[in-house]
Parts: structure tokens; sequence; C-alpha cells
């Protein structure tokens, strides 16, 4: 028992980030998501005393809390026993947390913003998926494919056989990418991005912290 409580729903990918590093270093974890009942509800006077930016996941530990989804995976590493989620070379080390702001700054606004949460959560026309948002970002998807498939060329993880935080940051979006209508296309054109999905599809992080939305494709 790890007394390690995360706020936040199964389905957001920063929710499911935390999740895999709680996994990953063997610990149990529960997640809360008692206050929230809908997008309202981070801005919820109840969300804000956790979230003052109203975003997820939070961390609960004893009478600590924790914002930002890198600072709870670092500090699940450093906490508590068991398999290291960060590189001891400090070259390795600084190359995840590389990758970890460039998922953050640059990917997720374009694979997750421009693309998967405008299927996820349709805003067009009759409640359908915008075509002219996803069709605009569709050459950025991508480039930044093109950018991860280069990145994972020796693989399958960033830094090689083992998944780092860096990867537990990649993982929940391009899972999501191989259910829209695109993404198998996309996937097919970055060989080693789907083999990152597929290589962690091997571990109990992933059985572990799967969305019930994904679970019929997975
Ligand atoms: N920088 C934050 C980002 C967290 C974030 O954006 N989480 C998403 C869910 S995956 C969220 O709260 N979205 C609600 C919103 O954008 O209003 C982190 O690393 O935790």
């Amino acid at each position: 028992m790890s007394d390690v409580t995360l706020i936040g729903p199964e389905f957001s990918t920063y929710v499911r980030s935390a999740r895999i590093a709680c996994v990953e270093k063997g610990i149990t974890h529960d997640l809360n998501t008692d206050h929230l009942s809908g997008p309202e509800s981070l801005n919820s006077d109840a969300h804000l005393a956790y979230h003052p930016f109203g975003r997820i996941p939070v961390l609960l530990h004893d009478d600590f809390r924790l914002f930002e989804t890198s600072a709870i995976c670092r500090y699940v590493d450093a906490t508590f026993d068991g398999p290291p989620l960060v590189p001891t070379e400090r070259r390795q080390a600084a190359l995840m947390e590389q990758w970890i702001s460039a998922y953050n700054d640059y990917v997720s606004p374009v694979v997750l913003r421009r693309h998967i949460l405008p299927y996820a959560f349709p805003q067009g026309p009759d409640g359908a998926p915008d075509r002219e948002v996803i069709d605009a970002g569709l050459p950025e998807v991508a480039n930044m494919l093109k950018i991860l498939n280069a990145a994972l060329e020796t693989g399958p993880f960033f830094l090689g056989q083992t998944p780092t935080i860096a990867d537990f940051f990649l993982l929940p979006a391009i899972d999501y990418l191989r259910t829209t209508p695109e993404g198998p296309d996309l996937l097919a054109a970055a060989p080693n991005v789907a083999r990152h999905r597929d290589a962690f599809t091997e571990r109990k992080s992933y059985s572990q912290t799967l969305p019930e939305r994904l679970r019929e494709t997975a």
C-alpha cells in the first residue's frame, strides 16, 4: 500500500502517464474523481484548491499535494523503492528531460489538441468532428510523427530498451492516435512510433492503465 492518490479520470492522457509511473515503480495508487463531473468541474473551487490552473492530474501523498505530471513522476521515482524511472547517466537523463519537454510543448499541442481531442470531443456542426480543424492539422501531425520516428530509430523506447518517464508521456497519446480515422495510416508511415506503443503493450503498466474507451481496440 503506497497511500498515493491521483486526482483525475482514467481516460486523461496525463493522468495515464502518472499512473504508468506508479505501476512501473511497483506501487499501488488510487484514482479519485469525487469532485470531478465534467470539464467545467476543473474550474470549480473544489478542484482549484488542488490545482490552481484547473488541470489534472494532482498527486496526494500523506499531507503532500503536487501537480504537473513530470513533477509527479519524478516524485514517485524518488520516494519509493523500485526500478529507476530516470536514467542514472547524466546525458541520458538530460535526453529524457528533452523529450518530456518536447512532448509537452510541441507534440501534445499538435497530436492531441489538433487531432485526437477534436475526434474525442467533437465541436463541429451537428456535434460532428470539426473537419476544418482536423484537416488543417494533419500535415503537422504527420511532421510530428516523422520527428518522433527518427528519435525512436534505435528504440523501442526513447533511450533504448527500458522505458523512462519520457515514454510515459508519449504512450497515452499514441495509443489514442491508433483509433482515429487517419491514425493507422499516420502510424504506418512512422513504424518506430508504432513499435514504441507495441513494446509498451507487453508491460503491466500498459494493461493496468488502459482506459475503458481503448479496451475494445487494444
Ligand atoms: N502541464 C500539465 C498539463 C496537464 C493537462 O493539460 N491535463 C489535461 C488532461 S490530459 C487537462 O487538465 N485538460 C483540461 C483543460 O485543458 O482544460 C501537466 O503536466 O500535468
